[in-house]
């Protein structure tokens, strides 16, 4: 040992005296020898405080040498069968291989075209299969279970076992990638990457898109403490555990949160990240060592580390190894090295690695070629493996990483260990298939390896039974998903939202009137304690500061200091018990937050109701990926894009002023987007939304547009709120000519509604014009309906067409003009299934940072310009002479215009 220790630290720095060193080595080694290593850490803990002090200024540094922080000794003895569970985890390599390869060969009715990945679930078999065998806990009466993330390109492992615990067919698995042609034919499709949209009974979270997984995770462990602490769930014991890759951990929300996990005192949460040194293109830190890096990394954060960097067969080479051989040249050898380590055979290893140095030469003397080709690394050694996620799962308060060391393309010999393309391969000759066999002794023919057969050993067999034993001891099989939450009954509006729809021209901002109905909400029996307020730094911004003091703000750890405004009715409370998720100034977060609130139906059987309330410029454009997974895992709940559209916000420009996230939330399939213009509207919209989430237990979620501006709200006219939900209803008619048809409709929404109503007054006092004004709540869900009525029609085969409630309103050819806050391409959804011509007016462009009417009359969405495009409309059918509009554009001061660059030019 103190050899050892000697060396290991000789390896690192140029010793000024090295004499003094040796006798320092030598106190702890016999420090160690008398006292035991938490002696050594409890004298080293006071040597660095001393040693940190400024006059001396030493810095800890953060890694550890390369090798497994669980040491032999201590690691507990495996509590599986290790035959068997060998053998298993070789059957689901080979049905996960086959799988894809099956996919890729047209002989088996797969083509070329639909991918798959081979490598990486190589890498990660064993790390799935100690989890799946011994740690991931299954929902069971009394106890919620697990959340298990898993890394995307991996899904073809997890197929391979539910194929194993008769939870899918060979059909099924004959089907990867195939999710359409498979109903045909009465199999199951299976998804490329875990996505609860296609496979809702199955995967629980979706993965597929880069560092999605990782923020989640943390958020979810997170929520769990969150549900615990308000005391409506009994979350203790469960715990998330996410297995990523090391490329993965490049992307910035894997990282964006770790900090956060351990100020959390997370310990109810375990990464696995599957150091296999490689990403898609070629190394992941080819130069350097990810494992060093991410160590340093999370240790910063404040997680506890565990490397299990190297396999059982190591163990007798470093006890031999007392000059310290190993280690001096592990910490020489970069990954892109260990990549060529891994493609490579034993020989090259003897000749490469071994042969460094005549003391490394000696200690794989007494191996044989093969045997060094099948050293294995911590990743692919069961009883390492199993002893990392026992000592992950012994909580003292930090969350945990396990970062293990494994070769992509474990197994896959030439024709992909290792190898720079291994990431992309999909097929393999049948050399290689027999070779594999070999490799994990499986036992399957030539025939039944050329044929690619899946393999399940009989029912009766002693890998059968024990997979099915131990899978029953965790609680069933993983993963599993629930469709429902508690249903639960949604007060009548009049009792939280009566203010909004008889508001009776009182002064207030769509904002302002979103924080009543909130506050009301909150204040309901039955479904305010469920109401989960997020937001991202901005609470003040919207007003919603009142509910600090009234629900608190959530903390781990309540509240240690006494808030500069204590006394105040608006003071600044955080509570152990607070209901408000402030997440500080990270969208990924709150958003991350939102979906673990907005899951909490599926994930806990306890439907939640999330309000995530944010400015809208930095929800869709900002964090659209994440809205795009929430969207696939079936949240359900608000999010509210505050400070909406681009000219609702004087002054802020160019990068808060909103003009495009509700045609980006109308691509979002299960997303309904709304841009109401008053609180009465607003208040019909949650309503109908609470109604579809909780009591019909549909799966979508809203977006609803707010504004900051104060305006005179007007009551919701009677009957109109069927209408509200529909995305369009009429609010007036100006100048009415009684058994004719209005010659003119103006669409306002949101902020501009009163732009239109004002133009509409203009139009019928100067011109006599017969007009109607409609609120326009949402084009999106006009155009859906729109569009799935014309489908209709086109596949009938009578024809008959089938009226929607955009044709109902907007019948005929009087034309139309729409204005709105946002881009042209929000109310242009409509044009196609209108038989009037559409003039469209919208904020195309960059922002700007001016008076609301200023912004108005740069974009071109003012009354005035309404009111010009209302008369060319008519122009260009004769209804009113060119002198009119010429007249008109006088009147508004718009007469010289025409020249000038359009304002998205500018
Ligand atoms: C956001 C995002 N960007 C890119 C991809 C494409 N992609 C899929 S897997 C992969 C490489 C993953 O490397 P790593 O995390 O190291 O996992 P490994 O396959 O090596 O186990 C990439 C770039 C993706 N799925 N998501």
């Amino acid at each position: 040992m103190h050899e050892a220790l000697r060396s290991a630290l000789g390896a690192t720095a140029p010793d000024s005296d090295p004499e003094e060193t040796a006798e320092w080595l030598d106190a702890l080694a016999s420090l160690l020898a008398s006292g035991g290593p938490a002696r050594v850490r409890e004298v080293m803990d006071r040597l660095a405080q001393r040693a940190c002090a400024p006059g001396i200024g030493w810095q800890p540094p953060r890694g550890t040498p390369y090798v497994n922080s669980i040491p032999v000794e201590q690691q507990p003895s495996f509590p599986g069968d290790l035959a068997l569970e060998e053998r298993l985890a070789s059957l689901m390599r080979w049905n996960a291989l086959a799988m894809v390869v099956r996919a890729n060969q047209a002989e088996t009715g797969g083509s070329a075209e639909l991918g798959g990945h081979i490598a990486s679930y190589a890498s990660a078999a064993d790390l799935f299969e100690v989890g799946f065998n011994h740690f991931f806990r299954a929902p069971q009466p009394g106890f919620g279970g697990d959340l298990v993330f898993y890394q995307p390109h991996s899904a073809p492992g997890v197929y391979a076992r539910a194929f194993l615990e008769g939870r899918l067919q060979e059909a099924d698995l004959a089907h990867y990638r195939q999710e359409l042609s498979a109903a045909r034919r009465g199999a199951r499709g299976l998804s490329s990457y875990p996505h609860p949209w296609l496979m809702p009974d199955f995967w629980q979270f979706p993965t597929g898109s880069m560092g999605i997984g990782p923020i989640s995770s943390i958020y979810q462990a997170r929520f769990l403490r969150y549900l615990a602490h308000r005391g409506l769930a009994d979350t203790a014991g469960r715990r998330v555990w996410g297995v990523f890759g090391d490329g993965e951990m490049d992307e910035p929300e894997s990282m964006s949160a770790l900090t956060l996990a351990a100020r959390e005192g997370l310990d109810n949460l375990v990464w696995v990240v599957n150091c296999n040194l490689q990403r898609l293109d070629g190394p992941v830190r080819g130069n350097g060592r990810v494992i060093d890096e991410l160590e340093a990394l999370f240790a910063g954060a404040g997680w506890r580390v565990i490397k299990l960097v190297w396999g059982s067969d190591w163990d007798g080479l470093f006890a031999r190894d007392t000059g310290g051989a190993l280690q001096r040249a592990f910490a020489r050898t970069v990954d892109g090295q260990l990549q060529t380590f891994a493609a490579k055979d034993g020989r090259y290893n003897r000749e490469h690695f071994f042969g460094q140095d005549p003391a490394l030469a000696a200690l794989a003397q007494g191996l044989t070629d093969e045997q060094i080709d099948r050293l294995k690394r911590g990743g692919h050694d069961l009883v390492k493996i199993h002893a990392a996620y026992d000592a992950a799962t012994r909580g003292d308060g930090r969350p945990v990483v396990v970062l293990a060391q494994t070769k992509k393309g474990y197994g896959m010999g030439e024709a992909g260990q290792g190898r720079m393309t291994t990431h992309q391969q999909k097929k393999l000759g049948r050399e290689d298939l027999l070779a594999f066999r070999d490799r994990f002794r499986l036992p399957l023919s030539d025939e039944q390896v050329a044929r690619l057969d899946f393999f399940r050993p009989p029912d009766d067999s002693p890998e059968m039974r024990h997979l099915r034993a131990r899978r029953a001891a965790l609680g069933g099989p993983l993963p599993q998903r629930s469709a429902r939450g508690d249903a639960l009954r949604v007060p009548p509006l009049a009792a939280w939202g009566s203010f909004a729809l008889q508001a009776d021209g009182k002064e207030m901002s769509t904002t302002m009137a979103f924080v009543r109905l909130l506050t009301a909400l909150l204040k309901d029996p039955a479904l305010g304690p469920r109401v989960v307020p997020i937001v991202a730094d901005e609470a003040r911004t919207f007003g919603m500061a009142n509910l600090f003091k009234q629900v608190g703000i959530y903390s781990n750890v309540g509240q240690r200091y006494e808030p500069e405004d204590i006394g105040s009715v608006l003071s600044y409370r955080e509570a152990q018990d607070g209901q408000i998720l402030e997440e500080g100034i990270s969208e990924a977060g709150a958003l991350s937050s939102w979906v673990a609130a907005a899951t909490s139906y599926s994930v806990h059987g306890l439907a939640m109701l999330p309000f995530y309330i944010y400015y809208a410029m930095f929800g869709f454009q900002r964090v659209g990926d994440l809205i795009w997974a929430a969207a696939d895992q079936r949240a359900r709940g608000f999010l509210l894009g505050a400070t909406a559209g681009r000219t609702t916000l004087g002054g802020e420009g160019l990068q808060h002023q909103d003009g495009h996230s509700l045609v980006m939330a109308a691509t979002v399939p299960n997303c309904r987007a709304w841009d109401p213009a008053h609180a009465g509207e607003l208040a019909v919209i949650v309503d109908h939304g609470l109604r579809e989430m909780l009591e019909q237990q549909r799966d979508v979620f809203y977006y609803v547009t707010m504004g900051n501006e104060n305006t005179p709200q007007p009551s919701l006219p009677a009957g109109a709120a069927e209408d509200v939900v529909r995305g369009l209803y009429r609010r007036m008619r100006l100048g009415e000519r009684p058994g004719q048809p209005a010659a003119l409709r103006l669409l306002g929404s949101g902020a501009i509604l009163r732009e239109v109503e004002a133009a509409a007054a203009w139009l019928a006092e100067a011109h006599g014009l017969d007009c109607e004004v409609w609120s326009a709540t949402s084009y999106s869900e006009l155009a859906r309906e729109a569009a799935a009525a014309e489908r209709r029609d086109r596949l009938a085969a009578d024809g008959t067409p089938t009226p929607c409630h955009l044709q109902r309103c907007l019948p005929g050819d009087a034309p139309v003009v729409a204005a709105s806050d946002y881009v042209r391409a929000w109310p242009l959804l409509i044009a196609p299934y209108l038989e009037a011509r559409v003039t469209v007016l919208g904020t195309d462009g960059f922002g700007r940072s001016d008076t609301r009417e200023q912004l108005r009359r740069h974009f071109e969405v003012d009354r005035g310009h309404v009111a010009v495009a209302a008369l060319q409309a008519l122009r260009r059918r004769g209804a009113v002479a060119p002198a009119a509009v010429a007249a008109a554009l006088a009147h508004f001061g718009l007469a010289d215009g025409a020249g000038d660059a359009p304002p998205w030019e500018r």
